[in-house]
């Protein structure tokens, strides 16, 4: 009777190993910069003057902005950084993308030293 107790529930756990390894697969894998390209990096530089208690939202971070910009199909990406500039990439396939944003135009970079927070990407006249 033991044995037959002992079957049954080495059968039930085996019968869920697939569901557990798949659980256990990643859904993202990180890609270095040395491969798509983007350099970014939102880094905050903490001051006596310049901090958490000074600003309570001083950890919230930047923001990510996906839109198609050029109408290519492929989805590019404005990066903002709080401290730092701005970054605009366009995607040109396969995970690659190149930084666009002094060519677009320098004042994307945003002012210096402003506090920079999210951002949200539109096609405001519709016309893609
Ligand atoms: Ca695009
Ligand atoms: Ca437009």
């Amino acid at each position: 009777m033991q044995n037959s107790i002992s079957l049954i529930i080495t059968t039930v756990l085996l019968s869920w190993l697939p569901i557990a390894v798949k659980a256990q697969q990643p859904l993202f894998e990180l890609l270095p910069p040395k491969t798509t390209n983007i350099r970014f990096s939102n880094d905050i530089n903490e001051t006596e003057h310049l901090n958490v208690l000074a600003y309570e939202y001083f950890y919230n971070g930047g923001g990510i902005a996906v839109g198609d910009i050029n109408n290519d199909g492929l989805d590019d990406l404005f990066f903002t950084a709080n401290m730092g500039p701005n970054k605009l990439y366009l995607n040109q396939g396969n995970l690659k993308f190149k930084d666009i944003t002094r060519d677009a135009a320098k004042e994307l970079e945003g002012r210096s030293g402003a506090w920079k927070t999210g951002v949200t990407m539109s096609d405001v006249n519709g016309d893609g």
